[in-house]
C-alpha cells in the first residue's frame, strides 16, 4: 500500500480540530486530547479508530518509522494520571500513581490500528518533538522537568533502540 502523507494545519474549529492527517486511505482528526481516524468508502466516512479515554492532553503527533523497519507508525505524546493505561487487570493500583503525567505511545497502522508500545510515565517530559533530519528515525526535543514544564532544561535526541528510546 503507497501512503502519501500530506500534513496541512487548520485553525481551531468548533470541533476542537488542531490538525488533519491525510493519507491515501484515512483521515486522522486530531483533538487536544483525542484522535480519530476515518476511511472513506464509495464517499461514506467511517471511524475506524478512536484514542483512548484516559488520554487527557495531546502535546505532539508524528507518522514516522521510528524502527526502521520500513513502515511509518503512529507516535503520540500525551499526557494522563496514572502510570498505566486502562483497568491493569493483573495489577494492583499503585499508591500515589495519580498524578498527570506525560508518555509516548506507538500505534502500527497496519493491518488495523493498534497500540505497538507504550510508555510508563515518562520521568522528564518532553516538548517540541520532531524528526531531526528526514528518512532518519532520530528525533529531537527539548527535555524539561514536571516542575518546569514548559520550560527547555536540554535539547535531547531520541533513538529507537528495540524496546525504548536511547537519549544522548
Ligand atoms: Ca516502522
Amino acid at each position: 500500500m503507497v501512503l502519501l502523507y500530506s500534513i496541512y494545519y487548520k485553525s481551531l474549529n468548533p470541533n476542537n480540530t488542531l490538525y488533519t492527517i491525510k493519507t491515501d486511505d484515512y483521515e486522522l482528526l486530531l483533538h487536544q486530547n483525542r484522535i480519530e481516524v476515518f476511511r472513506y468508502k464509495r464517499d461514506r466516512q467511517y471511524k475506524i479508530w478512536e484514542s483512548e479515554d484516559d488520554i487527557k492532553k495531546i502535546d505532539k503527533v508524528l507518522l514516522f518509522d521510528h524502527d526502521n523497519d520500513g513502515k511509518k507508525e503512529l507516535l503520540v505524546v500525551y499526557w494522563r494520571y496514572g502510570d498505566y493505561l486502562g483497568e491493569r487487570p493483573f495489577l494492583k493500583p499503585i499508591v500515589g500513581d495519580e498524578s498527570l503525567s506525560q508518555h509516548i505511545n506507538i500505534y502500527e497502522l497496519e493491518p488495523y490500528i493498534h497500540l505497538k508500545w507504550g510508555s510508563s510515565s515518562l520521568p522528564k517530559p518532553i516538548i517540541n518533538l520532531q524528526i531531526c533530519k528526514e528518512d532518519t528515525s532520530v528525533l529531537c526535543a527539548g527535555e524539561s522537568t514536571y516542575e518546569e514544564f514548559p520550560t527547555i532544561i536540554k535539547n535531547i535526541k531520541l533513538e529507537w533502540n528495540g524496546w525504548w528510546w536511547e537519549k544522548d
